[in-house]
């Protein structure tokens, strides 16, 4: 028991208190699938698919729903993230889309957008219109902020749904999409230097104090090692 309180002391405590003290500003949470194209370009379907093989579907899956018949080819999608629980202080996520169809400023072809039930319909349909590219087979970079959710990082888990529409390129009443990654990236937060110094303190307070009590040990207990 003793022996146990004085390793955690010794190591654990200093170990986690200079993680602490060292603080990453930014901590990728998780990707899903690998970003296998460049911002704002056009690429071929069979390039799309053909750079998505052994990805994670359906974040690096290939092409969803259908751009040729029938109507009823939307894509519809539905995945998780897992990640180790925590509660972040700021949070994004980010998607490259590929084919999203979005008719620049008047886009709407995301019908639903939900992440642990949270509506994010406008977020996406936002990120599009500012950063999306209204042509045909266009792949594009998307970010949206999840700071207003940052709880729902306390579970480890996070439930995205995600549903479009047609009525973009060629005003196709049906619309065929492919996620090339998916990522979840959170702000750890900062700690200011006298917090990160008070901290580095202690960290040593207990390194001491391990060594002491593994000194006093030994003393006390003239057998061992024999
Ligand atoms: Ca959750
Ligand atoms: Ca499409
Ligand atoms: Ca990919």
């Amino acid at each position: 028991m003793l022996k146990t309180f004085v390793f955690a002391l010794r190591v654990v405590l200093p170990a986690a208190l200079l993680s602490v003290a060292g603080g990453a500003a930014n901590a990728t949470v998780v990707t899903l699938g690998e970003q296998d194209f460049a911002d704002g370009t056009t690429v071929t379907l069979s390039d799309y698919n053909r750079a998505q093989s052994g990805e994670s579907a359906p974040a690096g899956g290939r092409f969803r729903g259908r751009d040729v018949g029938p109507t009823n080819g939307n894509f519809d999608e539905s995945w998780v993230f897992n990640f180790a629980p925590e509660t972040p202080t700021m949070a994004s996520l980010t998607m490259g889309l590929y084919d999203h169809d979005c008719d620049g400023p008047a886009c709407t072809v995301v019908e639903a957008f939900l992440i642990d039930g949270n509506d994010f319909t406008a977020a996406l349909t936002a990120a599009l219109r500012t950063t999306g590219t209204f042509v045909n087979q266009a792949y594009d970079v998307v970010t949206i902020d999840l700071s207003s959710i940052v709880g729902d990082f306390a579970d480890g888990v996070l439930e995205m749904s995600l549903r479009m529409r047609g009525g973009g390129v060629g005003n196709l009443p049906w619309n065929g999409i492919g996620i090339d990654f998916a990522r979840l990236t959170t702000d750890v937060t900062q700690l200011s230097e006298p917090e990160t110094l008070a901290l580095f303190g202690l960290g040593l307070a207990g390194l001491g104090l391990g060594m002491r009590r593994g000194r006093r040990q030994l003393v006390s207990a003239p057998d061992a090692g024999r």
